[in-house]
């Protein structure tokens, strides 16, 4: 079922003592638990299978967790925790209970691991993503901050909470609604799942190197999240938060070949004429792209702040616009950063313009960045593409400037 409030009087959703408890039975009540995260785990999904895990191995339940995508980008503190691949599970292995955390959609999750779900005598869930279509409406899904004297009666053993920032979060509201206490160790991974997901929304910032974490207005705002973040903040030392920052930070983690790249972006860019716009290209079948595994969190971290830093110190000589274009799967994408806060003209400008040019176009985003795709058929079309995005996002800028002047 889906619990839907307009309120105005949000403090924080906590997990009621009912639903925790009953969460809490099915797992205890389990022979062998196995806590499952989407595919291409990330931070978020690996630190809440290693406090599930952690949880009950200390309670005697014996478990594992399955993760799935390249392990070692993924930042967890206990690294001796029984963890296995889904790359290398056995299909057809039948499961007693199993654990879905951070995800509820069967598009999420790496395809062994299907079979588990399948063959399990339990699943539970928990999670905060609204696309939901594993367990249809025998779930609990709650998608507006909430009063506490809204919580829901009802109790499932699928628990997702859209208004939480991470699915450590909702662990952490978990263990509180069974009046655990939080340990430092805890709340080091509790943390560094909410601060990985944080950034991924832009709701916080993080410098590896001074191990700063700055949070946004908006993350300030949400008493849900502040709350939990001021609490977890009083478990943590400083080194802790460097430790985390620094995890999370991915320009301050690149590999040589990383670096490497980054650095010669500054030898691919292009300007237009009148310097407004620098843009770069990179080739479908360019092969520096493909040998470090194409477009990923590292390589598009990598072009975001190089988009961002040359607008910063190019600006005052007029820049006002960085673009790149790259190849992403069977699709080739553009990125775009722009100092004026007017990109929707340009979008909307787009869209006329490519809507039928282009195979399964689109372009949005916010005013100062977004971006858009096409699916191309050849190199020369990726080139085409190019050439007309920069034309368009000309135009658009001339029109405004000449509504200025009007
Ligand atoms: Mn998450």
């Amino acid at each position: 079922m889906k619990i839907n409030a307009d309120t105005t009087s949000f403090r924080a959703n906590k997990m009621t003592y009912p639903q925790a408890k009953l969460l809490n039975s099915a797992l205890l009540d389990s022979k062998h638990v196995d806590i499952i995260c989407h595919d291409s785990t990330d931070d978020d999904s690996a630190n809440s299978a290693l406090l599930m895990w952690e949880y009950l191995n200390q309670k005697g339940i014996e478990s594992r967790i399955i993760l799935s995508g390249d392990v070692n980008k993924i930042h967890i503190r206990n690294k001796n925790a029984d963890i296995e691949e889904a790359e290398s599970l056995d299909k057809n292995q039948p499961a007693d209970t199993v654990l879905c955390v951070d995800f509820s959609s069967i598009g999420r999750m790496q395809k062994n691991t299907i079979g588990l779900l399948k063959n399990a005598s339990k699943v539970l869930c928990i999670d905060h993503h609204g696309q939901q279509d594993l367990f249809g409406d025998d779930c609990i899904e709650i998608t507006k901050n909430l009063d506490n004297t809204e919580l829901p009666d009802d109790t499932s053993l699928r628990y997702i909470d859209t208004s939480a920032k991470s699915a450590t979060s909702v662990i952490y509201r978990f263990f509180e609604a069974l009046n655990q206490d939080i340990s430092r160790k805890q709340a080091f991974d509790i943390m560094s799942g909410f601060i990985s997901d944080g950034v991924k929304k832009g709701i916080i910032e993080c410098d590896g190197k001074s191990g700063q974490i700055l949070l946004s207005e908006k993350f300030i705002n949400d008493d849900n999240a502040s709350e939990i973040f001021a609490k977890l903040v009083q478990k943590l030392s400083p080194d802790d938060m460097q430790q985390i920052a620094k995890n999370v930070d991915i320009m301050s983690n690149l590999t040589p070949d990383e670096i490497e790249f980054y650095n010669s972006l500054n030898d691919k860019v292009k300007f237009t004429d009148d310097k407004k716009v620098a843009y770069i290209e990179i080739p479908q079948d360019d092969k520096t792209w493909e040998s470090l595994g194409g477009d990923n969190p590292e390589t598009s971290t990598i072009l975001n702040r190089f988009r961002k830093n040359i607008l910063r110190n190019m600006g005052n000589s007029g820049l006002k616009y960085s673009v790149v274009f790259y190849p992403s799967k069977d699709m080739y994408r553009l990125s775009i950063h722009s100092n004026t806060n007017n990109l929707n003209d340009f979008y909307n400008n787009a869209i006329i313009r490519l809507r039928y040019r282009y195979n399964n176009f689109s372009i949005g985003g916010h005013r100062s960045r977004g971006g858009g795709k096409i699916v191309p058929y050849d190199k020369d079309e990726c080139q085409q593409f190019s050439r007309d995005i920069i034309d368009c996002i000309l135009d658009t800028d001339k029109e405004s400037h000449s509504s200025f002047s009007a």
